[in-house]
């Protein structure tokens, strides 16, 4: 299987990190990719032209994040089922939410100062917040154990602090902080680390 990462991405990184804690990620070449520079052989891969896109011999590709990671964890055979299954889901929704929104504030923020809203900003900054605020008010602490959820979690909170310094959430939300420096202590999170 080739997985199209960008280690600059949280969704890709989301993936590898499942996929080595599936013990998958020796069937697993990557394939360092620049989605903005994408070639054609890519763009047949992903027409939407993002990371992480997975290929295989023989069969379809397979996009976005959440897709593949359904895929490997079925391939895994560790696939959840019934209302964990969902709560599981729902935690990966709001990291992928805050994902959504932290890439979409930096973007924002390469644009001419002219060109930039302020509105959107205020709005995925607020959205960030809020998000942390409900990590901080229960949902980190319903991370039993290292898996699709804690993993999507860890990713989305590290590009916060790799991309969007400024928004500083450690001192405001103490228990996610905590639960934060357990994680990125991980050896696997520090062989996936975005900077440098
Ligand atoms: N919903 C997608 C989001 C993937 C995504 O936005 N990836 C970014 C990199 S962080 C990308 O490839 N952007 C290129 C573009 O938008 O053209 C997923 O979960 O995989």
């Amino acid at each position: 299987m080739k997985l199209y990462y960008s280690k600059t991405s949280p969704y890709a990184r989301k993936v590898l990190l499942l996929a080595k804690h599936l013990d998958l990620d020796n069937d697993i070449e990557v394939v360092s990719t620049i989605p903005l520079e994408a070639d054609d052989a890519f763009l047949t891969v992903n027409p939407l032209s993002k990371v992480p896109a997975l290929s295989q011999a023989g069969e379809t590709p397979l996009f976005d994040s959440r897709v593949i990671a359904e895929f490997l964890l079925d391939r895994a055979g560790m696939n959840d089922t019934g209302r964990n299954k969902t709560e599981i889901l729902k935690r990966q929704a709001l990291a992928d939410g805050m994902m959504d929104a932290a890439v979409a504030a930096v973007m924002e923020s390469k644009r001419v100062d002219a060109e930039q809203s302020a509105y959107w900003m205020e709005r995925w900054h607020s959205a960030l917040d809020r998000s942390i605020a409900c990590l901080e008010d229960g949902t980190v602490n319903a991370l039993e154990s290292w898996g699709l959820d804690s993993i999507a979690i860890a990713c989305a909170l590290d590009y916060i602090c790799f991309r969007l310094p400024e928004v500083a959430w450690q001192a405001k939300y103490p228990n996610t902080a905590a639960w934060y420096e357990r994680v990125i202590a991980r050896e696997d999170m520090q062989n996936t680390n975005p900077r440098g």
